[in-house]
């Protein structure tokens, strides 16, 4: 009898190239303009964190090319992705204004979808954006694939046998639908990974960032071999608004292959626990071979975007909760911004699954 054990040390995929992804602002609603939050600093937070544990196997990813990622994104985004800075940059007449282009950010959205999707760069962007959070620099699309690759290298190591990986990835994914950015998120890491598995046998993705995983929900909303959790701020009083609502279960193959858990400001370690429980009956039920935790710790509560009261020792024991499970997981990197608690966050949502 095949018999499940963690390991002493733990593999964690992480590249410097996500450095490269350095917007200047981003603009919070009421047009404010303030420093990017997701900002390289997270990374080096959680590097020294891991550092200074004896369990921390940091190695650089794998190059995986782009094929695993157009078999979820579409791939006119992504040559949106790969051309818009330069696009940016060209002393067009495109542009009847004196740019500040030190990022691009459009200000005209596709509101819902509509036929025609303009050849112009600003059109595109607009086309492609939901919000402006997802700004694009020289280095963007570079980064997002180092942060990809991260995520494949980490399910690669499952598939191989690894009983945890730990995909560091920067920028995030799961705000990232088939085509389009949001959030902070160009590359949908976690769903590029499932999609990936998926081949080999079926798939869990528990999201458990403060933000539901819209992106996520979008791309396996019509399947049934990759089950999606998100357990979220109430998507009625919480970006992104428009998805993470409990009526939202998937549609035709994919109907009951979704489920939502969107939860009240000022939730506490207490009921956010209770919720988590039921999210592991449902994986328990599915009975996947493989799980990815799309892993945002801006559920803690000295987040500066969250509402939720989450503490250290209630991360620790959501990461027990989710290690007793003892199926092969993939963490991949999503939200945490209080950057000064979110290394011990980190390694305290790890910790359980190294033994
Ligand atoms: C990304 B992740 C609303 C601004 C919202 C976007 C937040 C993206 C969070 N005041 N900005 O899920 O941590
Ligand atoms: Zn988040």
């Amino acid at each position: 009898m095949y018999e499940f054990r963690y390991n002493a040390v733990m593999k964690i995929f992480h590249s410097e190239i996500h450095r490269r992804h350095n917007p200047p602002f981003e603009v919070f609603d009421g047009g404010r303009r303030v420093p990017y939050l997701e900002s390289p600093a997270r990374m080096d937070h959680i590097l020294s964190a891991l550092r200074k544990t004896n369990w921390a196997d940091i190695k650089e990813p794998a190059d995986f090319g782009l094929d695993p990622i157009l078999a979820v994104h579409d791939s006119d985004y992504l040559k949106f992705l790969a051309s818009a800075w330069d696009e940016w940059q060209a002393p067009v007449s495109e542009f009847d204004f004196a740019p500040d282009n030190s990022a691009l950010l459009p200000a005209t959205f596709a509101l819902r979808r509509h036929p025609h999707k303009p050849k112009s760069l600003l059109g595109r962007a607009g086309y492609y954006m939901m919000d402006l959070s997802a700004v694009i620099v020289k280095g963007t699309y570079e980064a997002a694939l180092s942060s990809t690759n991260c995520a494949l290298t980490g399910a690669q190591a499952i598939i191989e046998g690894e009983p945890v990986a730990f995909a560091l990835c920067r920028p995030p994914g799961h705000h990232a639908g088939k085509d389009y950015a949001a959030g902070y998120c160009f590359i949908n890491n976690a769903a590029v990974a499932a999609n990936e598995l998926s081949s080999k046998d079926k798939v869990v993705i528990l999201d458990i960032d403060y933000h539901a995983g819209n992106g996520t929900q979008d791309i396996f909303y019509n399947r049934s071999d990759v089950l999606t959790i998100s357990i979220h701020a109430d998507p009625a009083y919480e970006y992104p608004y428009y998805a993470g609502y409990e009526d939202e279960i998937g549609s035709g193959q994919g109907k009951g292959f979704h489920h939502n858990f969107p939860l009240p400001s000022g939730t506490d370690d207490l009921r956010y626990l209770a919720v988590l429980e039921r999210a592991i009956g449902t994986i328990k039920t599915f009975k996947p071979k493989y799980l990815i935790v799309s892993a945002g710790v801006d559920i803690y509560d000295g987040d500066p975007f969250g509402t939720f009261k989450i503490t250290r020792q209630g991360i620790r024991q959501i990461g027990t909760k989710i290690a007793n499970l003892e199926l092969p997981t993939l963490f991949v990197m999503e939200g945490g911004y209080a950057n000064e608690a979110l290394g011990e966050n980190v390694v305290a949502l790890l910790e359980s699954f190294v033994r």
